[in-house]
């Protein structure tokens, strides 16, 4: 069943993966397994087919579609309901990146620890992280970056919560694909995760600390 989910995003079927997940979801698996063994693992070999040039764009594109329509089915399963929120995060991907699968986990995943996310969505500028910290007066910013061109917009983006004064009064989070421990302690960001439970984890880990 976990293998007809994993088939049927690498093929890009979205029908087929949406049908598998009811099903893995009928049949008990837990949802973390569904996510991790079927879904993740698929997004994993489809990058690994466009490295080793047997896949390319519209592939890609088509299989992360399957993805998303999947997640919308166990996004309720995943976000633990009846939360009451104990804080604001404000959550993008950075500037000329248009990469949101794995935020839009990391969102989902920081919703079932009870905070209230603020989606800016994809390619976002460091000045509209500024302006949506200003409104929102936020706890946590959360920054997401998949491409090593794109990686330098979340150096910018602390220097202009820096910049705007902002920087004490929020925990920068970082994480994506190419991003690493060593690149968020260089760049100054309080956290990074390797993934969106762990990237839950230390969120709350955060708050029971303050
Ligand atoms: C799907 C995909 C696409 C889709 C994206 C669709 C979408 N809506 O997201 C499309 C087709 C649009 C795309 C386009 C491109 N892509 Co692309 N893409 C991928 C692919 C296959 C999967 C990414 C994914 O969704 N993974 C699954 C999720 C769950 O994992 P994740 O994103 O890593 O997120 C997890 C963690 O990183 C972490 N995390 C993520 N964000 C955050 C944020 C915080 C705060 C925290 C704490 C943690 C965290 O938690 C997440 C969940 O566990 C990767 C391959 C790969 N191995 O990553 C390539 C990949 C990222 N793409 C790549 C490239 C080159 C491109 C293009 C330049 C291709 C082109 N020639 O046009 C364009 C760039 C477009 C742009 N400007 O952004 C390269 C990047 C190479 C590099 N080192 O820079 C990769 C690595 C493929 C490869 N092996 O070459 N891509």
């Amino acid at each position: 069943m976990l293998d007809t989910i994993y088939q049927s995003i690498i093929a890009g079927n979205a029908p087929k993966a949406v049908e598998g997940v009811q099903q893995a979801l009928e049949a008990g698996h837990p949802p973390g397994e569904i996510l991790n063994r079927a879904m993740i693992a698929a997004m994993a070999e489809v990058g690994r087919r466009f490295e080793a040039q047997e896949c390319f764009v519209p592939e890609m594109l088509i299989a992360a579609r399957a993805m998303q329509e999947g997640l919308k089915v166990l996004r309720p399963h995943l976000v633990a309901a009846d939360i009451k929120p104990v804080g604001k995060a404000v959550l993008g991907t950075v500037k000329g990146d248009l990469h949101d699968i794995g935020k839009n986990l990391v969102g989902m995943m920081l919703e079932g620890t009870g905070l209230e996310v603020l989606d800016l969505g994809v390619d976002v500028s460091p000045e509209q992280f500024v302006e949506a910290v200003q409104e929102h007066r936020p706890r946590f910013v959360g920054m997401s970056a998949l491409l090593t061109t794109t990686m330098p917009g979340i150096r910018a983006t602390i220097e202009a919560l820096e910049e705007a004064g902002l920087r004490d009064q929020v925990t920068v989070m970082v994480g994506g694909a190419p991003v690493t421990q060593q690149f968020a302690e260089e760049v100054g960001a309080d956290l990074y995760a390797p993934d969106a439970s762990s990237a839950a984890n230390r969120a709350k880990a955060a708050l029971e600390t303050a």
